[in-house]
């Protein structure tokens, strides 16, 4: 019997998809993998899955029924590249290429493109949930067309994540939509981590709490509106005592955080899009901030405030609260700028991006899954065309809520000399996203000064010049402006 899904690429995120298609009623899997031994040991480990093992691409094209479907799972970049021209080669029109990757969107739209003209589909699917997700059940974002997720979709869905009772995949949209909303998921990820981190670093060191007693703190917070896999994970990593020197773990781990990337991409294209991701942006510059040891040791004697404010004990459990509310406050805005960013990125480059659907699928399979994400999705119902999250109903009252809680946390914070990027920008982009004036009338006003760049003005229609360096008369400027 032929396949009805192929995977290329046997590392442990495609060992673990090609598994859990073979799991799944109705599935035969086609493996490949460029190195031999890798596709026989996947092979011999899993004889439950009864993998159809190819040596060569052309057998893998040949053990496929059509039309042809192919996920690919090799390290992104070049890579990819290399898979996508064999496999050209030996499919045909109709056939469908699947890069299950980390690929950044515009490669997608650039493969599509290319893919596209020989006729078979390319579909770029951005798969959430790490390891295990791959396995039991991930999050995906297929973008492509709608002939490919015709095909694609039944079987995506037998391999998703449920959220209650509904499968974690949806066609995103055309070509690279389903890679830029990963990339957006990775965005947030990233503020959100560095959010929770912030809390614990002011409950460690402006409230003097240990590991431990923090660790209780987000398992009490993981039972209300905070309630998500990240809060989770982090009361359990805070819990951990490391064996070697009977130390809490997070004392032990070198200070430095890595990254692969997405966040960058995530920043960079939100740039490009002028659209202001800053909590997601304060995350990936504090991860940056945090990986120059050698800076930090040459600013390690500079003075910090000269009377830090003190949490007594019988203060303690309001400041809790405070933080809790912080990070509530501060999450709202992070997800509200993620979902500014899917926006701008659906009407730069056509997608037909339904918000809420995005919401719903990463409720569970990825690292972001809470049950916030039910309120977004929610939002977005009522409100197809709500301008910006935070002025939906339900976050606007949540954020009226906390506001005065997170306001205290950052004045207490910056009193205190812990830094708390992510909590104080989102904070300062609230309050400038509901300020009725901004200051950026005296930027257009220095802007004209310097290089006649012309202004608005409140009062009536046209573009202006006022002449800085004669009477300081003002002229409307006419023609193409
Ligand atoms: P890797 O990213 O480590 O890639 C290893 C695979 O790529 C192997 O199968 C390797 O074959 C193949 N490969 C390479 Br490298 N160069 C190749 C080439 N020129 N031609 C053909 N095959 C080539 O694997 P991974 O960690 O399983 O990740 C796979 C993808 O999933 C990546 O794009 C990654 O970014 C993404 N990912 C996602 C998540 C998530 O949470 N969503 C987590 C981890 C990874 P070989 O055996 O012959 O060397």
């Amino acid at each position: 019997a032929k396949a009805n899904i192929g995977v290329v690429g046997l590392a442990v995120m495609g060992s673990n998809l090609a598994r859990n298609l073979a799991s799944r009623e109705g599935n035969k899997v086609a493996v490949y993998n460029r190195t031999w031994s890798r596709t026989e040991e996947v092979v011999e480990a899993h004889p439950e899955a009864g993998f159809i093992a190819a040596k060569t691409i052309e057998e893998f094209a040949q053990s496929l029924s059509t039309p042809r479907t192919a996920i690919i799972m090799v390290k992104a970049g070049k890579a990819t590249d290399a898979v996508i021209d064999q496999l050209v080669e030996v499919f045909e029109p109709g056939d469908i290429i699947v890069d299950g990757g980390n690929a950044l969107f515009t490669d997608t739209i650039r493969r599509e493109k290319a893919v596209r003209e020989t006729g078979i589909n390319f579909v770029g699917a951005g798969i959430s949930g790490g390891e295990e997700g791959a396995l039991n059940g991930p999050s995906i974002m297929p973008g492509g067309s709608e002939e490919a997720w015709h095909t694609l979709g039944p079987i995506l869905k037998s391999i998703a994540a449920v959220a209650e009772g509904e499968p974690c995949v949806t066609h995103v949209g055309t070509d690279g939509a389903g890679h830029f909303v990963k990339m957006i998921h990775n965005g947030i990820e990233y503020a959100d981590m560095q959010l929770i981190a912030e809390a614990y670093d002011l409950l460690r060191k402006a409230a003097g709490m240990t590991p431990a007693e923090i660790a209780g703190v987000f398992e009490e917070w993981n039972k209300g509106e905070l309630e998500s896999y990240l809060i989770e994970i982090t009361a359990e990593v805070l819990r951990q005592v490391d064996a070697a020197t009977g130390k809490p773990f997070i004392d032990i781990v070198l200070d430095q955080a890595g990254s692969k990337g997405t966040g960058v991409w995530t920043v960079q294209t939100s740039l490009d899009l002028g659209v202001p991701v800053s909590g997601i942006a304060e995350a990936v510059f504090a991860r940056s901030l945090s990986a120059h040891p050698r800076q930090r040791a040459a600013a390690s004697d500079l003075p910090g405030p000269s009377a830090p404010p003190a949490v007594s004990s019988s203060d303690r459990d309001a400041f809790i609260e405070d933080v809790r509310q912080a990070l509530y406050a501060s999450k709202i805005i992070a997800y509200s700028q993620g979902f500014d960013a899917i926006i701008a990125g659906a009407e730069e480059y056509g997608w037909d991006i339904k918000k809420g659907d995005i919401a719903k699928i990463w409720r569970a399979g990825c690292i972001i899954r809470a049950q916030f994400l039910n309120r977004i999705a929610e939002s977005y119902a009522e409100h197809p065309d709500l301008e910006v999250l935070v002025a939906a109903p339900y976050f606007a009252e949540a954020v009226s809520r906390t506001q005065e809680a997170w306001r205290r946390v950052v004045i207490h914070a910056v009193a205190a000399g812990v830094p708390t990027p992510a909590f104080s920008s989102s904070l300062a982009y609230y309050d400038g996203l509901r300020a009725e004036r901004l200051p950026a009338a005296l930027v257009q006003g220095q802007r004209d000064f310097f290089g006649a760049h012309t202004y608005k003005r409140v009062d009536r229609d046209g573009t202006f010049h006022t002449l800085w360096s004669g009477d300081r008369s003002e002229v409307e400027e006419t023609g193409s402006h």
